[in-house]
């Protein structure tokens, strides 16, 4: 029988730390579902995103990992998605730890360790340091270039040091 894979998330800024989740959550499975946010429910929540839900779930959708893309339009539905799509594992990145373990009763819960040092927070940090607010001061706007940055400091030669 395929071993089907659920996890849940807003996936706005789509970044390397969102690929390797989906990535590792694949390989233990056969198939993997992917629930994104709506716009409605991250508006209930008080999540703002830079990207609606078209273009968040467009992109999840075209992942090479991802075999069918869904809407999360509440709390209420994970019962239903698990078993409409036959889910043997619900999955998410561990700064979720334990919110998820009331579905134990229907299938396996795992929660699994989050990529360091990147996130839709941080980067969109990043594009409100570069907005029109920070454009009188640009040493505040390059406050939150820097902690970024910061990780690669030393390894990018630049050019006439190559
Ligand atoms: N993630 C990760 N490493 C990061 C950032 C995110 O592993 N550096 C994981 C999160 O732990 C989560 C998934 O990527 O499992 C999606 O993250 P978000 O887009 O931030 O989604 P979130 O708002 O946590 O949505 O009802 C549950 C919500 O839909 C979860």
């Amino acid at each position: 029988m395929k071993k089907v894979i659920l996890t849940y998330g807003t996936f706005d800024l789509f970044h390397t730390g969102h690929l390797s989740l989906l990535n590792r959550l694949k390989a233990l499975g056969d198939e993997l579902v992917v629930g994104v946010t709506t716009d409605e429910f991250n508006a209930l929540r008080g999540k703002q995103t830079i990207f609606g839900f078209e273009d968040r779930i467009q992109i999840v959708r075209n992942l090479k990992c991802v075999d069918r893309a869904i809407s999360l339009q509440n709390g209420e539905q994970k019962a239903d998605d698990i078993r409409s799509y036959g889910v043997s594992i619900f999955g998410m990145g561990d700064d979720w730890e334990g919110r998820f373990d009331d579905l134990r009763v229907h299938c396996e819960v795992i929660y699994l360790p989050r990529t360091e040092n990147i996130s839709s927070t941080q980067i969109r940090k990043l594009l409100e340091g570069l907005g029109r607010t920070y454009v009188s001061d640009p040493g505040k706007a390059l406050e939150p270039a820097a902690s970024i940055v910061g990780p690669f400091d030393g390894k990018v030669a630049r050019k006439d040091e190559r």
